[in-house]
C-alpha cells in the first residue's frame, strides 16, 4: 500500500510524527493508502512557509496570479477522468456525480481566473473638493482551508480558488476520509507553477491538525465546511479571526396541490438520494399538500424501489455507499428513531446486503414536524414526508428547524412561489427544482445554524479579501471631513 505525505514549503515532507493513518475505500472498506497523521510541529513547518511566500504572491498581479488558475483549469480537464474515478474509490459516490465534482472544480477555478482581472473595489465621491475616494481588496494573510469528505475535490477548490486569486497563501487540510482527493488536487495546483509555500496540505485528524490550525495565531483566516459542532469550536477559538462557516441542513422540497408531480418525483428522488443523500443541500424532509399526498407516496415508493445500490465504479449504479461504517450505524439509529417516534416507515429502513457501507434508500411517511428525524441531519438517504393544509403551514413547517441552508418548492402558482421566496429561512431557494445542485457563480451558504457564511461567486471573492478605503486628498489643505471648519 502506498504512502502519501504532506505538502509543505513546495515538498512532499513525512510527518514529523512519524504516524499515519488509512482511508478506505467505503463500497469494499478495504484501504486505498497510508496518510501522514500531522501534529503541530508539520503545521509550524506549513505556516513558516505560508508567511514568508506571502509577500511575493500578494506582488504578483492578479492577473499574473489568474495565468496559473487558468493553467490549473486545463489540467483538471485534462484528468477530470482519472480525478473522478480516484473520488469514486476514495468517497464512495457515483461516477457520473464524480465527474461534477470535478466539473465544479474546473468552473470556479474558471469563474476565479477571470477574477484576476476584476477583483473589483469601489469609487464614490467624496463630500470634499479635490479628494478621491475608492476601496481595493487585499488579501486576508496566510489562511486555513478545513474541508469535508462529501465533496472532496469541489469544496476544497470553492475555498483554494478565491483565496489563491485574492493573493492568500493557505493551509489546507483535507478530510481525513478522503485525504487522497485533497492530494491529487494539490499535485494539479502544483504542476501549475504555484510558487513554494503558496498552499500547503497537511493530512490528518480534526482533533490533532484541525484544532491547531483554528488556534494558530499566524493564521488569519479561517474557511471552514462541516458540522455545526466544529463550527461552534471554530467560532469560540479561532479568536478575531476571519471565519467562514458552512455547517449542513435540515433541507425541505415543499410540493403544493398544483403541483407538477412528476417533476416533483424526479426532484425528490434526486434531492433526497444523490449522492447518497450526503450533501448539505440534501432533500431529507417532504412537505406536501395533503390533497396530493397519497398519490406521491405511490409514485416516489415505486420509483425508489428500482434504485440499485452498488460500487460507484459501475455504470447501473444508482446508490453508492455512505462514507464510513458509523455513518450507517447514524443512520440506522435515525431510522429505528423514526420507528419509534410513529412515523410510518413506507420502504427502506435497513442496511445494504452487499459488503460495503451501503444503506438502503428510505422513505417515511406520517412524519410529524417535531419529530427528530425530521429534526435532526441523518446524512443518508432518507426522506420524511409532511403533509400539509396549505402555504403559510407549508412553509412555517420548512422554517421550524434550527438550519437554514437550501430549500424547494414545487408549484405552477406565482404568489406561492414567491411567498416561498421572501419567507423561507434559507440561504437558497429553488422554485421547480430540487434542494441539490447550486451553481458556482452564485453565493453559496445559510442562516441559522448553517452558519450565516457565504462562499463562491463573488462571496468567494469577499470571503477571502479584506476590502481596504482609500482617500486620497489633492486639495494641498487640511481638510476636515464632517462639517468640521
Ligand atoms: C455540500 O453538500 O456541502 O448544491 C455542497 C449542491 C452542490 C454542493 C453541495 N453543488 O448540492
Amino acid at each position: 500500500m502506498k504512502t502519501y505525505k504532506n505538502f509543505i514549503d513546495g515538498k512532499w515532507t513525512s510527518s514529523c510524527s512519524k504516524k499515519t493513518f488509512c482511508s478506505l475505500n467505503p463500497a469494499t472498506e478495504r484501504p486505498i493508502g497510508s496518510f501522514q497523521d500531522s501534529s503541530k510541529e508539520d503545521l509550524d513547518l506549513a505556516v513558516t512557509s505560508a508567511e514568508e511566500a506571502l509577500s511575493s504572491w500578494t506582488d504578483t498581479p492578479a492577473p499574473k496570479r489568474a495565468e496559473i488558475l487558468f493553467k490549473i483549469v486545463e489540467l483538471l480537464k485534462k484528468d477530470k477522468e482519472r480525478l473522478a474515478k480516484i473520488e469514486v474509490i476514495e468517497m464512495g459516490k457515483v461516477y457520473k456525480e464524480a465527474a461534477g465534482d470535478i466539473q465544479e472544480a474546473i468552473d470556479i477555478f474558471e469563474y476565479m481566473a477571470g477574477e484576476g482581472r476584476r477583483l473589483f473595489g469601489h469609487t464614490t465621491p467624496s463630500e470634499l473638493k479635490n479628494k478621491f475616494n475608492a476601496t481595493i481588496r487585499i488579501p486576508v494573510g496566510v489562511v486555513g482551508i478545513i474541508t469535508p469528505w462529501n465533496f472532496p475535490i469541489a469544496i476544497p477548490s470553492w475555498k483554494l480558488a478565491p483565496a489563491l486569486i485574492c493573493g492568500n497563501t493557505i493551509i489546507f487540510k483535507p478530510s481525513s476520509y478522503t485525504p487522497l482527493c485533497g492530494i491529487e488536487l494539490i499535485k494539479i495546483l502544483n504542476e501549475a507553477g504555484l510558487p513554494k509555500g503558496v498552499v500547503n496540505l497537511l493530512t490528518g485528524s480534526g482533533e490533532r491538525i484541525g484544532n491547531p490550525i483554528i488556534k494558530h495565531p499566524k493564521i488569519k483566516g479561517i474557511s471552514f465546511t462541516g458540522s455545526v459542532e466544529t463550527g461552534k469550536f471554530i467560532r469560540k477559538n479561532a479568536e478575531l479571526k476571519k471565519v467562514g462557516l458552512e455547517l449542513g441542513g435540515k433541507n425541505a422540497i415543499i410540493i403544493m396541490e398544483d403541483a407538477n408531480l412528476d417533476l416533483a418525483l424526479e426532484g425528490v428522488l434526486w434531492g433526497a438520494f444523490g449522492t447518497t443523500g450526503q450533501r448539505c443541500t440534501a432533500a431529507s424532509r417532504v412537505i406536501i399538500h395533503e390533497k396530493v399526498a397519497k398519490t406521491f407516496e405511490k409514485m416516489l415508493v415505486n420509483k425508489t424501489k428500482k434504485l440499485k445500490l452498488g460500487s460507484g465504479i459501475m455504470h447501473n449504479t444508482d446508490i453508492g455507499p455512505l462514507i464510513n461504517k458509523s455513518a450507517v450505524e447514524k443512520v440506522d439509529y435515525y431510522v429505528n428513531l423514526g420507528i419509534n417516534e410513529g412515523a410510518k416507515l413506507l420502504y427502506g429502513g435497513k442496511p445494504g446486503k452487499i459488503k460495503g457501507f451501503f444503506y438502503c434508500p428510505t422513505i417515511f411517511s406520517n412524519v410529524k414536524p417535531d419529530m427528530r428525524i425530521a429534526q435532526e441531519e441523518i446524512f443518508g438517504p432518507v426522506v420524511s414526508i409532511i403533509k400539509i393544509k396549505d402555504i403559510n403551514e407549508a412553509i412555517n413547517v420548512c422554517n421550524n428547524i434550527k438550519y437554514g441552508l437550501s430549500s424547494s418548492i414545487y408549484t405552477e402558482n406565482m404568489a406561492y412561489a414567491f411567498k416561498a421566496i421572501n419567507k423561507i429561512e434559507a440561504g437558497i431557494t429553488y422554485v421547480n427544482a430540487s434542494t441539490i445542485g447550486a451553481e458556482i457563480h452564485l453565493p453559496f451558504g445559510g442562516v441559522k445554524k448553517t452558519g450565516s457564511s457565504r462562499e463562491a461567486g463573488w462571496a468567494g471573492i469577499e470571503e477571502f479579501s479584506e476590502e481596504k478605503t482609500i482617500y486620497i486628498d489633492y486639495s494641498g489643505k487640511l481638510q476636515k471631513a464632517q462639517g468640521i471648519e
